[in-house]
């Protein structure tokens, strides 16, 4: 297949209101300066950069945890807005995290611009973890822990009714890969909502290729599309040590490369996150090359 040339809109979101320990608001910062924009160009993309989402400095906040959501749901906000403007106009977004609360926004303003073509919006979530807490279930309070039950339509309404008409994804249409660590409010969340999960065991048992082929039969039948929300977390440790919450036993380097090639000769992405990248945990910018690499990847990149 022939590698469509997408019009990919760049936007970073230096925040880590969502997340206790801090450094994932520089991913941003560090996915740039490993050429992010300058990569995508080389596939045949036209990459328009817009800068960053205004995101409130934590020193000017009081509080912590889920005290920030306020803040955190205004950057949704503004994120949702510019995700589905770059939709509507038939664009790709690509959004550099910053903690994974702002898959709160980015994915809402994909569902809304798809909504009003009468589609809805299936979400593949790369993670280690399945941010399925509600501000009353999270035992942290940390934010980047909730973003996927918010996208459901539960807890606050102040991030779940970002998407219009709300909620912004249906269970049926969502799917995880990588889960590892999992809370036990949301392990039964996702036995009680049926919520289709892929563990490292699957990936172990199954393979990578068999996995994400199912991933993206659930997140493609009867949507419009798929929203990718990569929290690089879900990639080991080993490989990717610049991450917020390292969890061992994660999928490879080689794993992580070909669910991109994957979801690249699919041409169903519609929009993607990177996310989680704390460059002070890293060793010389490693994980912010490595995301720029897979996003080569899921972009199109071949190596004939
Ligand atoms: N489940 C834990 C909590 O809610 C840890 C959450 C998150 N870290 C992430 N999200 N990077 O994927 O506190
Ligand atoms: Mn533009
Ligand atoms: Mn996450
Ligand atoms: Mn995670």
């Amino acid at each position: 297949a022939r590698r469509r040339v997408r019009d990919v809109h760049v936007v970073g979101v230096p925040m880590d209101l969502g997340a206790s320990r801090r450094g994932v608001d520089m991913g941003p910062s560090a996915m740039r300066l490993a050429g992010v924009a300058e990569r995508l160009r080389a596939l045949g993309h036209a990459v328009e950069d817009h800068g960053n989402v205004r995101v409130p400095d934590r020193t000017s906040l009081t509080g912590s945890g889920r005290e920030f959501l306020p803040a955190i749901a205004q950057v949704c906000e503004e994120l949702a807005a510019f995700t589905a403007s770059v939709v509507r106009r038939g664009g790709t977004p690509l959004i550099l995290g910053g903690d994974h609360s702002l898959g709160a926004g980015s994915v809402a303003g994909v569902a809304t611009a798809l909504a009003e073509r009468g589609e809805a919006l299936g979400l593949i979530w790369l993670d280690a973890h399945g941010d399925l807490h509600t501000p009353e279930s999270s035992a942290s309070g940390n934010v980047h822990g909730m973003p996927v039950a918010h996208l459901l339509g539960l807890g606050d309404p102040r991030l779940a009714g970002l998407a219009k008409p709300g909620p912004a994804v249906k269970a049926e249409h969502l799917v995880f890969v990588g889960l590892r660590d999992l809370d036990p409010p949301e392990q039964a969340f996702i036995r009680q909502a049926g919520i289709r999960a892929f563990t490292m065991r699957d990936i172990d048992e199954r393979g990578l290729r068999a996995v994400m082929s199912d991933a993206l039969e659930i997140a493609t039948r009867g949507t419009g599309g798929v929203h990718v929300s990569c929290d690089a977390d879900w990639i080991d440790p080993a490989e990717a040590p610049g991450v917020g919450t390292p969890v061992r036993g994660g999928a490879t380097l080689r794993e992580a490369h070909l669910a991109m090639e994957i979801l690249a000769d699919s041409d169903a992405m519609l929009g993607m996150d990177l996310v989680e990248i704390n460059p002070i945990l890293d060793r010389r910018n490693h994980t912010a090359e490595l995301a720029v690499d897979l996003l080569a990847s899921a972009f199109g990149r071949r190596i004939i």
